[in-house]
C-alpha cells in the first residue's frame, strides 16, 4: 500500500509542526505506515490538481491506492481504522476515543482558531481589543472542563488513541498563548504525546521540510515530484 499525504511547500510557521500534516504523520507514525509526502506549493494550493484533492485547497490530504481523502480528522480516523494502534477493540472503548476526535476538533479547538484569528488575522482590527478577553475566557472554561475529565490519568479513556493524538494537536496550539502553563496537568498531558516517539519522528519529518535550505531546488510540480518522508 501506497499512502501520500500533502503538506506546506513551506509552513508559514518555519517548521513548528502547527501545520496540521503533522497530525496526520503522527498517526502514521504511530502505527508504522511509511508514507510519501507531496508538497505543495502555495500558488498551487487553489489549482485544479489540488482543489481535486480537496475542494477547499487546504493540505493535508491522504491518497491510498486510488482514495483520496481530506480533513484531518476523517484522516487520522481511516488510519485508526485500518491499522491497529490507534483505536481499542472493544466497541464501546472505541466509539469512546472516536467521541474525544469529535470533540477535540468541534469543541475544544474552535476557540482555540478564535483565538489566533483574532491575535493575528484581525489583530489590526478596531474590535481586538474587546474580543480577546472573550476569547479568552471561552478557552479557558474549555481547558478547565479538560482538565476537570483528565484529571490524574495519563490518557483521556485508557490507554492511548487516536482521541489524545487529535486532542494533544489541538493542545499544542496553545502553546505560544502561555494557556498551557497555567494548567499544569493539562501541560503534562500535551508533553507526554510530544514525547512519544512517533510524534518525535513526524515532528522532525516535517521539521526537515520547513529548514532545508531557502535555495534548495524549488518543490517541483506535485505530479512530478513525491517526496519521501524521511528524505528530508
Ligand atoms: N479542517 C481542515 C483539516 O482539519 O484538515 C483544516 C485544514 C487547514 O486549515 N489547512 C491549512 C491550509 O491548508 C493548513 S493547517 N491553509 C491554507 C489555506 O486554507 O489556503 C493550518 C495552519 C496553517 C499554518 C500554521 N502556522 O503557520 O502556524 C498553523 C496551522
Amino acid at each position: 500500500m501506497t499512502v501520500t499525504i500533502t503538506a506546506f511547500d513551506r509552513s508559514p510557521d518555519g517548521g513548528k509542526g502547527l501545520a496540521r500534516d503533522t497530525r496526520v504523520r503522527w498517526a502514521l507514525e504511530e502505527v508504522g505506515q511509511p508514507y510519501e509526502v507531496r508538497l505543495v506549493p502555495w500558488a498551487e494550493m487553489k489549482q485544479p490538481e489540488h482543489l481535486a484533492r480537496n475542494p477547499f485547497g487546504q493540505i493535508p490530504t491522504y491518497e491510498e491506492d486510488g482514495l483520496t481523502l481530506f480533513e484531518t480528522g476523517s484522516i487520522v480516523f481511516h488510519i485508526a481504522e485500518r491499522h491497529p494502534g490507534l483505536l481499542p477493540a472493544d466497541a464501546d472503548a472505541r466509539a469512546r476515543a472516536i467521541t474525544w476526535i469529535f470533540a477535540a476538533l468541534s469543541t475544544v479547538e474552535p476557540p482555540i482558531l478564535e483565538l489566533v484569528t483574532t491575535k493575528i488575522v484581525e489583530g489590526d482590527k478596531p474590535w481586538r481589543d474587546d474580543r480577546l478577553p472573550l476569547v479568552e475566557a471561552r478557552i479557558r472554561n474549555r481547558l478547565d472542563q479538560l482538565t476537570a475529565r483528565l484529571g490524574d490519568a495519563e490518557w483521556l479513556d485508557g490507554a492511548f488513541s487516536a482521541g489524545d493524538l487529535i486532542m494533544v494537536s489541538v493542545l499544542l496550539r496553545l502553546k505560544p498563548s502561555g494557556f498551557l502553563a497555567t494548567l499544569p496537568k493539562l501541560a503534562a498531558y500535551v508533553a507526554r504525546g510530544e514525547a512519544r516517539p512517533a510524534y518525535q519522528r513526524a515532528f522532525a519529518a516535517q521539521l526537515a521540510v520547513n529548514t532545508r535550505p531557502a535555495d534548495s531546488p524549488p518543490c517541483p510540480r506535485p505530479t512530478a515530484g513525491l517526496v519521501s518522508a524521511q528524505g528530508l
